[in-house]
Formats: C-alpha cells, structure tokens, sequence
C-alpha cells in the first residue's frame, strides 16, 4: 500500500516514517542523563543527530524517567530555551518536549515548530490553549500521572482499546479548548503508566491508531520493555540503557511497517536507514521502482 501523506499541518511530509532525536538536556535521564546538559554541547549533539538523519531534533529539560521528580520551571527554560535557540537559528527543525505551558510558549518564541507534550495536556491546564495559540502541531501522548508514581497506573483490561480511547477523549478536550485537530499527533507512550505487555500490546496493534485519524509518533526508544527483553540469560540482568539501539532500530522499522509518521530515538543513524529499508519495501510492494 501506498504511504498516505501524514496531513499534519505546519510539517514536511517525507513520504517514509520520519525520524525525531532525542536531546535531553537533564542530569538525570534514565539513557543519556547529564551528557548534554551544557548548552555549546547540546546544540553541537542536535546538530550532530540532524547530520546523522533526524527530521524533528526533540529538546527536552525534564527527566521524566519512572521515579523522576519535578523541576521548577526556571530550571526547565534555563536548560531548554538556550539549545532551541541555538538549533533553529542554525536551521534544524525542533521539538520541545515539555508539560510546562509557560516552556512550550518560550520555546516556540525561541524556534521551536512543535510541542511534544507527554502528559498529552494533563499535566498543565493552560498547555492546550497555549499551544492553540502558537498555531504549532501538537504532540498528544498517552499518560496517566506523573512519573513518580507512574508504575502504579498500569492496570487494564484490553490496553490497546483502552489507550486509544483515552487519547480520543483528551483529544476531544484540546480541541474544544481551541487546538485545530489537523495540528495533532497522537502517541501511544511507551513506558508510561505500561507493563512490559502492555508495550509489546501496543506496538503490536499500532494499526488500531488508524482510527483516530491522526499520525502517530512512536517512542520505543532503549525502553525497559527492550531491556528486559535482552536481559542477559544467565543474570536475568536487562541489557543496560545504551546497548538496546539495534533493537531500537528494529523496533522503528516495525513501527514505520504499521504506519508511524515518526519514531523518536536517541541514536538516529540505524533508525534513519531502518525507516529508508521500509520505505523501499513499501514502494516496491506498491508497483514503484525506486523507494522515496
Ligand atoms: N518518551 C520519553 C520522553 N518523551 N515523548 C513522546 N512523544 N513519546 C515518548 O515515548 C517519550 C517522550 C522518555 O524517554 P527519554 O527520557 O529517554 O527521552
């Protein structure tokens, strides 16, 4: 089948999965915690994964790890808003990933063209009519609570049904509050408030999404679900963070294969060639010669 064009406003449309990279400007995430938290270096790192294949660079100022506490919102645009700054002047497109209202509004001031909102607009009330606002796509991720006690909000019945329709009504609730509907992206949230089944669930069903109508962004990224899976067979030890890439790439060809409009990973170099494999394939399986 022919890749229908994502129809999101406001964003190039590759015609194959896009890749988003993670720059977390924190001293504390769960992969990369503290190794960009100077602003020279995390701009030199965005430019770097630009180079290396990202689409969208997402900068992001608070872990949101399982455990993780809060930040003040200070901190958060002392960390986010010189990197934004840095990145779009140099001409790479940016994503913020924030649930701070007050963040996202001083990042797209700063460049920023989307708002990757993981609490999918829950977590902060003015964060839906602020991004109406801004007139910027919107990324409405699926989440229960904050992370602290995230781990405790894993409990369904049929997952997928579940998750989707949450993320319908919280789409329904951004849009009465004035976010045009062809601006938002919707995303399962690996990890958030999900069991190591409940992951493998919804990666397995991504074509459910279909339903809601809107691209979906994927964020498989070195997650525990992949730790544990690679877990080493005589400890039973999960692979660590930094050793999970591979399958991380794996993942985003499958998640291209059901129809992402975007993976959002740490290292993007496999995963831009992984979601070229899958474009080529989707061509060729379409009657076309030559992929995209
Ligand atoms: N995961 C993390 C952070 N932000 N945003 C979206 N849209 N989707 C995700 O799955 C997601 C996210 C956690 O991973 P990180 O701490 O390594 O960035």
């Amino acid at each position: 089948m022919e890749r229908p064009s994502h129809g999101l406003a406001g964003v190039p449309d590759h015609h194959r999965c896009a890749v988003m990279g993670i720059l977390n400007v924190t001293p504390d995430s769960f992969s990369d915690g503290g190794r960009w938290l100077d602003p020279g270096r995390a701009v030199a790192r965005g430019l770097e994964l630009a180079a290396r294949g990202a689409d969208i660079v997402d900068v992001g100022g608070e872990s949101t790890r399982p455990g993780a506490r809060r930040i003040p919102a200070e901190e958060e645009l002392a960390r986010v808003l010189p990197v934004v700054r840095g990145l779009a002047r140099q001409g790479v497109p940016v994503s913020v990933d924030t649930m701070r209202a007050e963040v996202a509004e001083a990042a797209v001031d700063a460049g920023a063209g989307l708002v990757n909102d993981v609490s999918g607009g829950l977590a902060d009330e003015a964060m839906a009519k602020t991004v109406a606002r801004a007139g910027v796509p919107f990324v409405l991720m699926h989440w229960r609570g904050q992370s602290r006690r995230m781990d405790d909000l894993a409990d369904y019945g049929d997952v997928v049904a579940e998750v989707v329709e949450e993320v319908r009504r919280r789409m329904d609730a951004v849009v009465s509050a004035g976010v045009d509907p062809e601006r938002i992206v919707v995303d399962p949230g690996l990890g958030f408030a999900k069991g190591r089944r409940d992951d493998w669930a919804l990666l397995a069903s991504l074509d459910a999404w279909a339903a809601l109508g809107r691209p979906l962004l994927v964020g498989p990224s070195r997650k525990r679900f992949l730790g544990e899976l690679l877990a080493d067979p005589a400890t039973g030890e999960p692979r660590p963070a930094r050793e999970r890439d591979a399958a991380t790439a794996a993942t985003a060809a499958l998640a291209a294969a059901q129809g992402a409009w975007a993976v959002r990973v740490h290292e993007v170099g496999a995963v831009a060639d992984a979601v070229r494999v899958e474009a080529a394939l989707r061509a060729h399986r379409a009657g076309r010669a030559t992929a995209p």
